[in-house]
């Protein structure tokens, strides 16, 4: 039988669709958030009765829309004095529309069962542990075998099985990296948990978000996985548990820090101050070019060697993982500026802009801060503001200038001088010049 030209119309116009569908469940770069590359059992489990319900219900829909096409047909009004014959009730029939779909209910529950269980039991107990904590609007992960405390980005060892607990500071929030499994409510008083185990190198910078509407700037609330090998992951919490690469005092052994590596930490010296003006010079001589500033040989990056791997290479990024946020228009900084890192230190450290008061920077005495994001390593993460901007200095910058217009609602004030702040609509009388900014960002920078 020929194929009618309109059934073949519609076969053409269908491919192109079924061929994005495809491309959706293959295509990494394309689709970072895409639910079909499953890289831990939790989803693995999950998918397999995804598939087992999408079959079932497929061939169910097939059959039924079938039946009533045929039906339709066969029994069409065919002329105008056609009258329908009446029926009053069939019991073979009502048994069996009763029964099919009961034991299609029944089979379809074991697995469904099965999985709610597995995924809802208890994690091992030698699991790493990671306590997120949600707040409006970044995530802080800590890991309390490790003694580390971060934010935005989380490391992950392969072949470790991860629990987390998910508590919430503020309003509800939903953790979810697509690849990875979830998502999972942060509930105000009340402590979630949810475990599973990576099993992929390589599958850099995982998109993780939230997926609970917490307020203005929920969908900037994002945060991103890297899934390495054990041995990088012990090097990189042991890095993450030590005091501030740069300008720390009191250098002290990281307490309780994973025994096999946290060499370095330990040994860092006091900052030489011959390093501070090239370090801080460098830094600013490249502005929104992170990859050299990776490569900078100052006193830091000679702890960097010492520690081995500190975190994830940002040469090695995909380009997709880095944000392109637009900046606000109107906010500009005077990217030429060269930016001193100890004269950045101690604006910090005399208290200049707060910043005190809201950040934590370990081996800095003065910043004891907890209602932001612990800074002490801030320059080892490949973004800033939760996923919204990638870590320069040109965004450092413009991030600390006015942080309220770079990201809406954010609790962080309006820092720099002369800028409108859209929270208190009002213009900061005595901010920060951008000379001041330049060096608060060379210091941010060297905290590796
Ligand atoms: C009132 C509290 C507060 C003060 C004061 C404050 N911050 Fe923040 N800061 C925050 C909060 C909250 C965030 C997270 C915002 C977000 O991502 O939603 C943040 C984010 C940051 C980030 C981005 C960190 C990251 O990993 O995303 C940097 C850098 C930063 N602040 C630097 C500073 C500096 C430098 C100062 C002082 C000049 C300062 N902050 C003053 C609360 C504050
Ligand atoms: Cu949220």
């Amino acid at each position: 039988m020929p194929v009618p030209p309109r059934l073949r119309r519609l076969t053409t116009a269908a491919l192109p669709v079924l061929a994005a569908v495809a491309l959706t469940a293959c295509n990494n770069a394309a689709y970072p958030n895409s639910i079909f590359h499953n890289h831990t059992e939790f989803n693995r489990e999950v998918g397999t009765l995804f598939k087992i319900l999408i079959y079932l219900g497929t061939a169910v829909f097939i059959f039924v829309e079938g039946l009533l096409l045929y039906v339709l047909f066969r029994y069409r009004r065919r002329s105008e004095s056609d009258r329908p014959e009446h029926v009053h009730g069939n019991t073979t029939l009502e048994i069996l529309w009763t029964a099919i779909p009961a034991l299609i209910l029944a089979f379809i529950a074991v697995p469904t069962v099965r999985t709610i269980f597995s995924t809802q039991a208890k994690a091992r107990g030698d699991a790493l542990q990671v306590e997120v904590i949600g707040h409006q609007w970044w995530w802080e992960f800590r890991y309390p075998q490790y003694k580390v405390t971060t934010a935005d980005e989380l490391y992950l060892p392969v072949g470790r099985t991860v629990n987390f607990s998910l508590k919430t500071q503020d309003v509800l929030h939903s953790f979810w990296v697509p690849q990875l499994g979830g998502k999972r409510d942060l509930i105000t008083n009340h402590t979630n948990f949810l475990w599973f185990t990576p099993d992929s190198i390589g599958v850099a910078a995982l998109n993780g978000m939230c997926v609970e509407y917490c307020g203005a700037s929920h969908a900037n609330m994002r945060f991103k996985t890297f899934t390495v090998t054990p041995a990088e992951f012990e090097q990189w919490a042991a890095h993450q548990a030590s005091p501030a690469a740069y300008g720390a005092i009191a250098p002290a052994a990281p307490a309780g820090a994973a025994p096999a590596t946290g060499a370095a930490p330990a040994a860092t010296p006091a900052v030489a101050t011959a390093d501070t003006t090239k370090r801080g010079a460098s830094v600013s001589a490249a502005p929104g070019a992170p990859a050299q500033v990776a490569a900078d040989t100052g006193a830091a990056a000679a702890t960097v060697q010492q520690a081995g791997y500190v975190s994830y290479p940002r040469e090695k990024l995909p380009a997709w993982t880095i944000p392109k946020t637009p900046t606000p228009a109107g906010l500009t900084f005077n990217t030429a500026l060269v930016g001193n890192a100890d004269r950045g230190l101690k604006l910090l450290s005399t208290g200049q802009g707060g910043c005190v008061g809201c950040h934590m920077i370990a081996g800095n005495p003065v910043m004891m801060g907890v209602i932001g994001p612990n800074l002490t390593h801030v320059a080892s993460r490949t973004t800033i503001a939760a996923g919204l901007y990638p870590n320069d200095a040109k965004h450092l910058a413009l991030w600390i200038k006015n942080a309220r217009m770079m990201k809406p609602g954010v609790i962080m004030p309006t820092l720099g001088k002369g800028q409108y702040d859209p929270v208190t609509k009002a213009v900061v009388p005595m901010g920060l010049t951008d000379e001041q900014i330049a060096d608060i960002v060379a210091y941010l920078q060297a905290l590796k």
